[in-house]
């Protein structure tokens, strides 16, 4: 970790600024919470204990179906995607690790990748397979269907994808296949429902059967997009069919933005663990569909239940609960590092209240009936505002007190746009 790339000096200064007022918060917070007998500091070092992984396409400016409007500055390589997000957790300090996507991270040599990212003080989560594009000189096109095309010689294409994306992610140190498949219908007819469902079981079984030990499978379902009429692995239903009949390596990954209107996903959460299934998640925000929004900029509360689901399953683990938390978010107009420490703050605020929930008392309310007590009980955590112990960890991590403001100072986005080279134009996630 000797390539950090913001100045430790110009952290440490703004932080001396911000310190005097930090101090007083805490020190009113710490009170607060004693008269309701929480140790600050027992949070505080749960708050430091807790990681969420960032995407590298997250670092650069998403795009819609439509167009896409690149900004000055923004990365275009791998490199210059782990220097951003380098940047990300050397101020907020809780963002460690950086999830790759293939084929959009390629290089020649994953070992040298992983020790730029070591020297940037990174290392690798999930690596994710892309089964939902077609690349330049590919010989079988996904157009209807990867994992569960009707031609073999495309299924086959698809499985080998997969397994080379675990092999790169041994090299790197990664312990997890991310597979998010687009394939479904646009039209009603189009496939036999049952048959697309048996195939896409068929192929993900050999992708299992390449696991190496201590490996996971996460599943990851999504109701809509870029199939229109179904999708094969729509629904939290059939990703924890899936993974049971695939095996114990195999789990389920939420993703926020995948689900139908108003669906319970905190219930969801429930489930999935009830069954020792969740394996993962995706954060970010939406108001109608996969809109892929800063985490916590729409629904704060949902975000807040979830993590109190999350905590409750932490307290009562099943089959190793060790849950992938990663932010998956599209970045369409602001500057992709903003939004990753804006959203990286918002769910650990969530999760940090979601730690400050009187378990007890929920408990008590829920076996006596008590409906508005056990209410109570979460909304007097979420009522608080964490936001001190946060930067209370991040400060004794090395971080900054005031992200946004500190990286603002730190003008990275016009020196970079100094010396980086333009993206394209062209529409599109990446
Ligand atoms: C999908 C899904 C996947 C992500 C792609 C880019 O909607 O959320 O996790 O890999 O987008
Ligand atoms: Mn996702
Ligand atoms: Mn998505």
């Amino acid at each position: 970790m000797n390539n950090l790339p913001l100045s430790a000096d110009l952290i440490a200064e703004a932080n001396a600024r911000a310190l005097p007022a930090l101090e007083d918060d805490y020190f009113a917070l710490a009170r607060k919470l004693e008269r309701a007998g929480i140790a600050i500091d027992a949070v505080k070092d749960r708050v430091a204990a807790f990681a969420v992984a960032i995407p590298t396409w997250g670092a650069g400016r998403g795009g819609i179906r439509f167009a896409r409007f690149p900004m000055p500055g923004e990365p275009t390589s791998i490199h210059e995607k782990l220097e951003d997000c380098a940047v990300i957790n050397q101020l907020c300090r809780i963002t460690p690790r950086v999830s790759p996507h293939f084929p959009w991270d390629k290089v020649s040599d994953y070992a040298a990748l992983r020790e730029e990212a070591e020297s940037l003080g990174l290392g690798f989560d999930a690596v994710n397979s892309n089964t939902f594009q077609d690349q330049p000189g590919q010989p079988h096109s996904y157009a209807t269907g990867s994992l569960s095309s009707t031609h073999e010689a495309t299924r086959r294409q698809a499985i080998e994808h997969n397994i080379e994306c675990i092999e790169i992610g041994r090299q790197l140190g990664s312990r997890d296949l991310t597979v998010w498949v687009g394939d479904g219908t646009n039209l009603p007819g189009q496939q036999d429902l049952a048959r697309s469902l048996d195939r896409y079981l068929d192929a993900a079984s050999q992708v299992y059967a390449a696991l190496p030990d201590g490996w996971r499978m996460l599943l990851e379902h999504k109701l809509f997009e870029p199939a229109f009429y179904s999708s094969v692995i729509s629904d939290w239903g059939s990703s924890i069919l899936a993974a049971q009949e695939l095996g114990p390596k195999a789990k389920c990954l939420i993703d926020l933005g995948h689900h139908a209107p108003n669906v319970n996903i905190e219930q969801i959460v429930a489930r999935l663990h009830r069954f020792g299934k969740l394996g993962g998640f995706h954060f970010n925000d939406s108001k109608y569909g996969d809109d892929d929004l800063d985490s916590g900029s729409i629904n704060p509360h949902q975000l807040f239940l979830v993590f109190n689901e999350l905590v409750e399953a932490e307290r009562n683990p099943r089959d190793g609960f060790d849950p992938a938390y990663m932010i998956d978010q599209s970045h369409n107009v602001t500057d992709p590092v903003e939004s990753m420490l804006s959203s990286a703050e918002a769910i650990a605020q969530c999760f940090a209240k979601a730690c400050l929930v009187d378990r007890e008392a929920l408990r008590a309310a829920q076996e006596g009936n008590d409906t508005m007590m056990a209410f109570q009980a979460l909304r007097r955590a979420y009522t608080i505002d964490v936001s001190p112990v946060l930067a209370m960890a991040r400060l004794e991590a090395g971080g900054a007190i005031d992200v946004l403001d500190t990286y603002r100072q730190s003008r990275w986005r016009e020196r970079k746009a100094q010396e980086r080279k333009a993206s394209g134009l062209g529409a599109g996630i990446v």
